[in-house]
């Protein structure tokens, strides 16, 4: 049976010659127009990158390799004997660096998890494979061998990273091993302190994988594939993925749902009322602030990571409270922000539910979600940086204009 590596290296070749001839063919194609709306506009819509770990499409949400979300569920795992050892893998890969641990365990608990996070895996760059063999002179064509090394042991050693920074700052008590013979998300739940609860394993199961990739031009996903075409290697070039996914526009907003979320109960009490709620939403918007958990940049329906997420709910924890508030605040915002006018998705995302799930088995710190999303999302970057390296992908470097150059431009136009 081959391994992960061996099974890539059997791949890459046909895919550099499907690559060459669909440039060869496509190459001199138009793509459509770009509008200058579109420079000011974040460039949204704009098609600009490779991406072919999933795509995303705005009314049936994210496929991974060409599966949606339950399709997913019912195909994984497929292959035992593959997760088998591939979570040895994962497991033999897994300390962290004594220096990377005193990192961490300086960091005043006051620093927010998702920048001791970034520290840390800023830090593993220490032993970068890749950045060492590019020093001694490796071929463009095995950068992906190097790459691929350091993308695994990324992924290996972020159950550590999240387990310390999570007991660090909420004195959770030591951390225990990994256990070379449990999967990789038993692994995360057992350096959490959650090991127990199987449970919250399957919900690990399930948010590992929903999480793990967005196509490529969200803000994270696109700041690892920017900052790896500098051949920057990928604990660098993830760490630049984790500051983007910081942001309360993109992956804060799953604690930013929950802060919302107390904040109504304190106001509105714990059973308000749908005009109760209403009117929080709307004081909300009147404040100049963003309903957390809704709308999207692609997305124009509501979110099938959101919906997997509200069908495990259903399951194991229909009476949970706060997870009924999640539903009633569902059947309210949309209808709110459609009359409000200006949010192109009315509809929840992803970061509406993950919280609620996560406060349910007892992970009530808020501030350390998106630390989790973020061991998700290394999966679908650390991917797609090996087939970028493996087909040869270029620094980017795209356009940038001055306001005043496009004026110039459509003068006489
Ligand atoms: N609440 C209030 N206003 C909203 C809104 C929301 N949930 N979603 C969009 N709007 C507003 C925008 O702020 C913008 O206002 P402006 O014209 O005054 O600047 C207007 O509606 C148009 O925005 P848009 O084209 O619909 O959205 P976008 O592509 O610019 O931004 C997103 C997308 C996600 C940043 C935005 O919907 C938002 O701020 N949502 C709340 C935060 C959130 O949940 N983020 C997580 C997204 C998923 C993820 O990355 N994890």
């Amino acid at each position: 049976q081959a391994t992960l590596k061996e099974r890539l290296a059997e791949l890459i070749p046909a895919e550099i010659q499907n690559v060459k001839e669909t440039r060869a063919e496509h190459g001199k194609k138009s793509f459509g127009p770009v509008l200058v709306d579109q420079l000011y506009g974040g460039m949204r819509g704009l098609p600009a990158l490779i991406w072919d770990g999933s795509v995303l499409d705005p009314e049936e949400g994210i496929r991974f390799r060409g599966k949606t979300i339950p399709e997913c569920q019912q195909l994984l795992p497929k292959a035992p004997e593959q997760v088998t050892s591939l979570s040895k893998d994962w497991a033999a890969r897994a300390a962290i660096p004594d220096f990377v641990e005193d990192i961490l365990d300086r960091c005043p608990p006051t620093l927010h998890p998702m920048s001791q996070f970034s520290l840390a895996v800023t830090a593993l760059n220490h032993d970068s494979a890749f950045a060492k063999a590019y020093q001694q002179g490796v071929s463009k064509k095995e950068y992906w061998q190097p790459t691929f090394e350091d993308c695994m042991d990324l992924i290996a050693k972020l159950p550590n990273i999240a387990g310390r920074i999570y007991r660090n700052v909420y004195g959770r008590g030591k951390l225990p091993a990994i256990d070379a013979n449990k999967d990789y998300a038993y692994n995360l739940a057992t350096l959490l302190g959650f090991g127990e609860k199987s449970e919250f394993v399957e919900l690990m199961r399930l948010y590992l994988t929903i999480h793990s990739d967005h196509e490529g031009g969200n803000v994270s996903a696109h700041a690892g594939k920017l900052v790896g075409s500098a051949l920057s290697d990928p604990f660098l070039a993830f760490g630049a993925s984790l500051n983007g996914l910081a942001g309360p526009l993109h992956g804060l907003a799953n604690q930013e749902v929950l802060i919302w979320l107390r904040k109504m109960q304190s106001k509105i009490g714990q059973n308000a009322s749908d005009e109760a709620v209403k009117e929080y939403v709307w004081a909300t918007l009147k404040g100049g602030q963003v309903v957390p958990g809704y709308g999207h940049a692609v997305l124009r329906k509501t979110d099938p990571r959101y919906s997997a997420q509200r069908e495990f709910a259903l399951k194991h924890l229909p009476e949970d409270p706060l997870f009924k508030l999640v539903g009633q605040i569902y059947k309210i915002v949309p209808g709110v922000l459609l009359e409000a006018g200006k949010a192109k998705n009315p509809w929840p995302n992803v970061d509406a539910h993950s919280g609620v799930l996560l406060t349910h088995y007892g992970l009530e710190e808020m501030q350390f979600y998106t630390v989790l999303f973020g061991v998700s999302r290394a999966f679908g970057v650390a991917a797609q940086l090996i087939w970028d390296r493996a087909l040869g992908a270029p620094l980017e470097r795209p356009k940038s204009y001055s306001t005043a150059a496009i004026q110039k431009i459509f003068k006489d136009k």
